[in-house]
């Protein structure tokens, strides 16, 4: 019988919806779930490619077991909510810190964004290397729990350039539309755009960009842009209009748990086991690969290391997880095979964030929704290539400022390095690595201010810096395709053992990357389940 996708995520939204009542870290729609020693298909992470991957592999019928080191989001704490607020973060915000480190390090030049929390497994994390500093999600859902809800699909020619050995007519005519649909992607309503009081922000910014001569485009969203505007109506709680977005979304964000998880547990062949990460990779004579899955609780106590053995074996822990796990494996000798693609190509997707200043008279408003709705394309500029991903500053007050995420062409790549001192794989970037992706935002945002008549806001980074280029939210490369991995993400060297995330993206994607990461899933997985996976 063929179950439809709704009735799977259906059948998974209950399996998601029951477990942490009964305190479980074992997530299945059956309901003995132990954590297993043994599964024919493992996915390593459960951010968008490893999704994708279980979705597949168990709506194929392959029993498939997802490890992931976050916890499961889904129960109210005892303020009712189950993530903390962005205004006043709590130990839910980040993942084992001591403080909040919010990308907006200051306004006016003193810390008001930051606060001291208890160590604890929360949903974002800040993973710091010297010069570059790298956001991501942690917990069932990965990325899409902590993101921005941008579902932006490449410019194809931009898209064949990185990518020249991906088929493009099957990327956008089958698995670009496959990917948008099972993600949920929704568009603005124009005409509620030119009047809600939360977009006012984005409408100052656009008539700067305008007044210089830049065209701005609506970008579409997982943020349900329908709860938004009742939202706005006082009929629902609020999320986007009540600052939430990098500590987590309480409402109205279909995030990963809500769809592509939903429907693989929907399976029933898929089970996700989470505060648990996988620490090494090894493979026996048989063929079979073995990983050590480190248990931890909430507080950070290490409850166990077990052992798992799994025939097929996929890593969709992200750029940063999945490369240091190859890179440990490789240069511990646990699997030597693999070569020294690994660890390279590593890009921040040009990613600089900046502020401008400005006229008092052009209010943003104390309203701000936290969810991006519109950017500055000069993408196609053959000298200047910028995607201006146009932020908020959801403070809650009025701000005066305009605030900017540009993606920009900038070929420095980093390379991730082998410490064993840390056992950890430690990414080589230096500072000055980013300045081409200054350069290039310098260059569109000193039009539009001398244009306007405004400038740069010195305030926001912690220092009197205008361009921060020491972060990324956006990592990817590390395990190329094509470089690391075969055309579908199989790992160079062994049989049975592949990548389906971020890491396979060679740095760049020109936007904001998730559509991109999960379309390529899609389109690997199509190609492992027809040519490889053999569970007699
Ligand atoms: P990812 O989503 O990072 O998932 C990896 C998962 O693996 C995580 O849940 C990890 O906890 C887990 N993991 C890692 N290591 C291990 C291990 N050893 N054992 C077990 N589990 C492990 O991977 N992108 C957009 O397209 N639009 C946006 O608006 C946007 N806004 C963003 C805003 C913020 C604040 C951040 C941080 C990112 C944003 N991104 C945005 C980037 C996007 O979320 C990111 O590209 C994807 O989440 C990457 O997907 P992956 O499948 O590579």
């Amino acid at each position: 019988m063929r179950v439809s996708t709704s009735r799977r995520r259906f059948m998974g939204m209950a399996a998601l919806g029951s477990v942490s009542a009964l305190g479980l870290t074992t997530i299945s729609t059956r309901h003995s779930a132990q954590a297993a020693e043994h599964s024919p298909a493992v996915v390593i992470g459960t951010g968008y490619g490893a999704a994708v991957t279980a979705l597949r592999l168990g709506a194929a019928g392959v029993p498939t077991v997802m490890l992931e080191m976050g916890r499961l989001w889904d129960t109210p704490a005892e303020d009712g909510s189950i993530f903390s607020s962005m205004l006043t973060p709590d130990r839910r915000s980040m993942w084992f810190k001591k403080r909040t480190e919010a990308p907006l390090a200051s306004f006016l030049w003193l810390d008001l964004a930051n606060r001291d929390i208890e160590p604890y497994a929360g949903v974002l994390d800040r993973v710091n290397y010297g010069d570059m500093s790298v956001y991501v999600g942690r917990g069932v859902g990965g990325g899409s729990l902590v993101n921005g809800a941008m579902a932006v699909t490449p410019k194809r020619w931009y898209f064949e350039e990185i990518l020249p050995q991906v088929n493009a007519d099957e990327m956008y005519g089958r698995y670009f539309p496959l990917a948008n649909s099972m993600l949920g992607t929704n568009s603005i309503d124009p005409d509620w755009f030119e009047t809600c009081d939360a977009y006012q922000f984005a409408r100052v910014s656009r008539e700067a960009a305008h007044k210089a001569g830049y065209k701005t485009t609506f970008v579409p969203s997982v943020y349900d842009f329908d709860y938004m505007r009742r939202e706005e109506d006082g009929l629902v709680p609020r999320s986007a209009l009540a600052s939430e977005v990098i500590y987590g979304n309480n409402h109205g964000k279909r995030s990963l748990d809500k769809s592509y998880l939903a429907a693989a547990l929907g399976t029933g062949n898929v089970t996700i086991q989470t505060l648990s990460e996988v620490r090494d990779i090894s493979q026996q004579q048989d063929g079979t690969y073995s990983l050590s899955v480190r248990r931890i609780d909430e507080t950070g106590n290490v409850l166990g290391v077990h052992q798992m053995t799994a025939k097929y074996l996929f890593l969709g822990a992200g750029s940063l997880g999945s490369t240091e796990l190859l890179v440990r494996a490789r240069d511990t000798g646990k699997l030597p095979r693999l070569g020294e693609a690994i660890g390279q190509g590593w890009g921040t997707n040009g990613n600089v964030m900046l502020g401008r200043a400005n006229h008092m008279k052009d209010l943003v408003g104390p309203l701000e929704s936290g969810m991006p709705a519109l950017g500055i394309d000069a993408w196609d500029d053959p000298v200047n290539p910028v995607f201006a991903e146009i932020a908020p500053v959801p403070a809650g007050l009025e701000t005066w400022a305009s605030l900017y995420l540009a993606i920009t062409r900038n070929p420095e790549r980093g390379t991730f390095r082998y410490d064993p001192g840390s056992d950890r794989a430690v990414l080589q970037w230096r500072e000055e690595q980013g300045q081409p992706s200054i350069d290039a935002a310098k260059r569109m945002f000193d039009r539009i201010n001398e244009v306007n008549g405004t400038s740069y806001r010195y305030d926001l980074f912690g220092d009197t810096r205008a361009f921060e280029n020491r972060f990324t939210y956006h990592p990817l490369g590390g395990l190329v395709l094509g470089e690391a991995t075969d055309g579908y993400g199989r790992v160079k060297g062994y049989d049975n053992l592949y990548v389906t995330d971020g890491s396979l993206i060679p740095g760049s994607t020109g936007v904001n990357p998730f559509v991109t990461i999960t379309a390529l899933a899609e389109r690997n997985i199509a190609q492992v389940l027809a040519q490889d996976i053999r569970t007699a």
